[in-house]
């Protein structure tokens, strides 16, 4: 009998839909399939296949509100997330339907003849998604890998496969030929390892935690297999006390609290300078109760629940009795895996809470005294992916986030994701950056070829 996953919605604990999960059977099956079919896409004419993205970005258009409730009933994303997300998948295809028709070599001078350079597909991409963001992550991946003229196997996340599936059927109606997207739902340790050893697969792309991340690399290492890694954090935010403070804290939770913290930009850590600590601590409170925690499937919902219950037990064991909790926002009782906005400080910056990843609506506030002091705590994690500068020096500005190390960061913003600007981490939280103008370099080869004009004048080997 076929094995399968109930798909369990995190804001009522209702069953929504059973989906079968693959065997590594199965995931032999679909890479076989997808490497059949790479022959014939990277093939396609550019023209034609640039068309056929523009033509899935259309599907996926058509498609919005009911991929934006599919996503709310399976991850409890609030409704404006959820539209914003299918939103973003549109936005990406769109985006790199633009790249086969401008996926230009090179030509260098050389004597003897002419040099070309060729940006050359890689063949089937293994993408494996985590439940978090279960749609802008995968479309990160596959958009550029097809743009590319490779073939790709998906493998969702097991709780959160809802959508992927449906981007699957939308491929298919739009006109993608049978099997150069594949989705394929099952276990990390079967579907993801499979896709990880099997030597048709000649990249992943790995979207998780920073542990099974680093398993995955050793196992792309034993047949040197390109692999794009983006993996946890513990993002600083950073408040100078000449930075304006009302706006700071009034944007604070949300660089947090968004998606119930379950980001890895999460700005987790929010590093005030010790002048004006007490003041910020009073702006905060008001705009973290203030935050709509309720219902996802409602207009207003600014926070839905935590994905599982198991997942609300880890990010609750952070707050145990004794606890600094400063103060906290409100949520629902009743079925759901709610968990309440909460704030710890001061905090010490060695204490676990300030320490890991908690991948929920936690945060802690840590003072600082200077700008050295605050550079300093902020690089002070294995983790480098996102991060926020709030001040109105220039100078400051410039050079903090010149310090910070890590791959995004923004001035008087939170913001951390553009489709069309580089995202990716540093030291821990990544290898390689996905997005914007460079992805493709991560999805081709470069081939140089020398043809020789002139046999008489050709330059040794
Ligand atoms: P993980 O437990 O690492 O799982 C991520 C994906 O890897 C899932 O699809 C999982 O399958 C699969 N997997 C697990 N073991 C595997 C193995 N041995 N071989 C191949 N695949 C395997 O992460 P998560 O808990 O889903 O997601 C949370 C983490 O993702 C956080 O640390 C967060 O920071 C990180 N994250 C990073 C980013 C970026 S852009 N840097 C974005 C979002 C999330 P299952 O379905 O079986 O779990």
């Amino acid at each position: 009998m076929t094995a399968t996953h109930d798909v369990v919605n995190p804001a009522t604990e209702q069953v929504v839909a059973t989906v079968p999960s693959a065997t590594a059977e199965d995931t032999d099956a679909a890479i076989a399939r997808a490497a059949a079919a790479y022959v014939g896409w990277r093939a396609v004419p550019p023209g034609d296949r640039a068309r056929l993205l523009r033509r899935f970005a259309a599907a996926v258009d058509a498609d919005r509100e009911h991929l934006a409730e599919l996503e709310v009933a399976n991850a409890g994303h609030t409704i404006g997330n959820a539209r914003w997300e299918a939103g973003n998948v549109r936005d990406v295809l769109d985006y790199y339907s633009g790249a086969p028709e401008r996926l230009f070599g090179r030509q260098i001078p050389v004597s003897g003849g002419v040099d070309v350079t060729f940006k050359e597909p890689l063949g089937v991409v293994g993408i494996i998604v985590p439940w978090n963001f279960p749609m802008p992550i995968a479309v990160w991946g596959f958009a550029p890998a097809l743009a590319a003229g490779n073939t790709v196997v998906l493998k969702p996340a097991e709780v959160t496969p809802l959508t992927a599936l449906r981007l699957a059927e939308l491929a298919r109606d739009a006109g993608l030929p049978e099997d150069v997207f594949l989705v394929v739902p099952g276990k990390g340790s079967v579907v993801g390892q499979r896709l990880v050893d099997h030597p048709d697969v000649r990249k992943i792309v790995f979207t998780g935690s920073t542990d099974v991340g680093k398993a995955i690399m050793a196992g792309c290492a034993a047949q040197v297999k390109p692999v794009t890694l983006e993996l946890g954090g513990k993002s600083a935010n950073i408040v100078f006390a000449d930075a304006q403070l009302e706006r700071a804290a009034a944007a604070a939770p949300y660089a947090v609290f968004d998606n119930a913290g379950q980001d890895c930009c999460a700005r987790s850590r929010i590093l005030v300078q010790r002048s004006v600590f007490d003041r910020f601590l009073a702006l905060l409170e008001p705009a973290v109760q203030g935050v709509r925690v309720e219902d996802p499937t409602r207009d207003t919902a600014e926070m839905g629940p935590l994905i599982t219950a198991e997942h609300r037990a880890k990010v609750a064991s952070y707050v145990p009795d004794d606890a600094p909790v400063a103060f906290r926002g409100t949520a629902p009782d009743g079925p759901g895996f709610w968990y309440p906005p909460t704030v710890l400080a001061p905090v010490d910056p060695a204490a676990a809470a300030a320490v890991d990843e908690i991948f929920g609506p936690v945060v802690v506030v840590i003072p600082f005294d200077d700008e050295a002091e605050a550079i300093r705590i902020a690089n002070d994690s294995p983790y480098g992916l996102s991060g926020s500068i709030w001040t109105e020096n220039v100078g400051r500005a410039l050079r903090v986030a010149r310090a910070v190390e890590t791959g995004t960061l923004s001035v008087n913003s939170n913001a951390s994701v553009r489709y069309w600007t580089p995202f990716g981490g540093a030291k821990q939280s990544g290898l390689g950056r996905e997005l914007g103008p460079d992805a493709l370099d991560a999805f081709t080869d470069v081939k140089n070829v020398f043809i020789a004009t002139d046999p008489a004048t050709e330059e040794p080997s």
